[in-house]
């Protein structure tokens, strides 16, 4: 089968040669001018937010980097998704696309997470990295500055939840990211460029029905996957916690096991046939709020400790806390989750995390003491690492 492509914004995919174009609207050699106008199929796609008024789009050579518009003679160099019609990142096709899909219950901590994830690369992860993470297009960096970073680090404030995807099954809304890493090769400093897309979804999207096809599409398209299970969220877990740690309600809840059965499905689904094979994507299965249940832990374990800051993947760091969660699954009643993980992905890693570093406060606003992110970029590593762009450190 030929390569196939998968869109960062709507996870459909295309073969290379589908690509097609949009006229940039400029005065062309010949004078001739294509005038800007709304795009329908972006609009349908993506929502009016995308879709202000851009050139006319046509079909060329895919393949291509460039096309003549067929219109007015000019060339463009803007490629657009066949399917949702936003601009492809430049050397789309040519450069590691890398779609990375975050699932996990309603309230286990998505957004949150989420949120500091992206902060943490932006600044303290990059720096130690040697990496940069930026936004691909306006509407991401927009969106990511409004509606997530403002909020909880300049207003201190929690998310409401997050809104359903089901109420249009066709639109997704991800926020893509470009990640750059500056690599030393024989042939000198290179930059290597990740792209990355997140979707914030919604955690009811993965216990009704409607919105299964969806998110099928988006767990089958992804290269790796983020899933977030709360330990609150878990009956052996809850009793553990913190005292004053405010408990998800279990009303409507739906238990880390059943989320991951739900996802499991869902990946298995389209591999009729096959259904005997491991899934092989990625999946790192990680446990949020950790900060709730830190007073359990002996001051020795490895989620007490930090990463060790090195600019590298640290594989024996992560092996050890793999094998920390593991232990207290069995203490929380999680061995099914790790039976279940066992019998049917063939890379699977353990993650504890704690976006916040504390409880919020009774009024959902950030703790006085400020946002203490612990470990969470460790899953986002152990995803690039395993896709070789980022180097390992250890044994692995
Ligand atoms: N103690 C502690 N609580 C957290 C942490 N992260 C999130 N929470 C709590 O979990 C709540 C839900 O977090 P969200 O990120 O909004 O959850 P979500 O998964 O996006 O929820 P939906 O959008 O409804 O699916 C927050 O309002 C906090 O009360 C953390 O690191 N530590
Ligand atoms: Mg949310
Ligand atoms: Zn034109
Ligand atoms: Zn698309």
């Amino acid at each position: 089968m030929a390569r196939r492509l998968t869109c960062p914004y709507c996870y459909e995919s295309f073969a290379p040669r589908e690509i097609r174009f949009r006229c940039n609207s400029r005065l062309s050699r010949t004078g001739k001018q294509c005038p800007r106008r709304r795009d329908q199929v972006l609009d349908e796609r993506m929502g009016p937010r995308r879709s202000h008024d851009l050139g006319p789009d046509f079909a060329a050579e895919g393949r291509r980097p460039t096309a003549v518009c067929p219109e007015c003679d000019g060339e463009t160099t803007y490629r657009i998704c066949p399917v949702c019609h936003s601009e492809l990142p430049v050397q789309f096709g040519m450069v590691d696309n890398r779609l990375i899909a975050m699932v996990g219950a309603k309230a286990s901590g998505k957004t949150v997470y989420m949120t500091v994830l992206l902060h943490e690369v932006r600044n303290r992860v990059g720096e130690a990295f040697g990496a940069a993470l930026m936004g691909l297009d306006d509407a991401t960096m927009r969106r990511y500055s409004a509606d997530y970073e403002d909020r909880l680090y300049r207003d201190n404030q929690m998310f409401p939840g997050t809104q359903t995807a089901s109420t249009n099954l066709n639109r997704v809304d991800p926020l893509v990211f470009r990640f750059s890493l500056r690599r030393r090769s024989l042939f000198g400093d290179r930059p290597q460029h990740t792209v990355l897309s997140f979707f914030d979804t919604a955690g009811e999207d993965f216990s009704s029905r409607e919105s299964v096809e969806l998110n099928t599409r988006y767990l089958a398209g992804a290269d790796g996957i983020i899933l977030l299970l709360d330990p609150l969220q878990m009956p052996g877990a809850r009793d553990g916690a913190l005292p004053g740690t405010p408990l998800p309600g279990t009303e409507g809840l739906d238990a880390p096991m059943n989320v991951l059965s739900r996802v499991t499905g869902l990946l298995l689904a389209p591999r009729t046939g096959r259904s005997a094979q491991k899934i092989d994507t990625p999946i790192a299965v990680v446990f949020s709020k950790m900060d709730a249940f830190w007073h359990l832990l002996e001051s020795s374990s490895p989620l007490r400790d930090y990463a060790p800051p090195r600019g590298r993947f640290d594989v024996g760091d992560s092996l050890s806390v793999h094998e920390e969660v593991r232990r207290l699954l069995k203490d929380w009643d999680g061995v099914p989750i790790d039976q279940l993980l066992e019998n049917h992905y063939t890379r699977y890693r353990y993650f504890g995390v704690s976006s916040l570093g504390h409880n919020p406060t009774p009024e959902a606003r950030v703790a006085p003491t400020g946002i203490q992110p612990y470990r969470v970029a460790d899953p986002l590593l152990w995803l690039l690492s395993e896709f070789g762009a980022v180097p390992k450190a250890g044994r692995g």
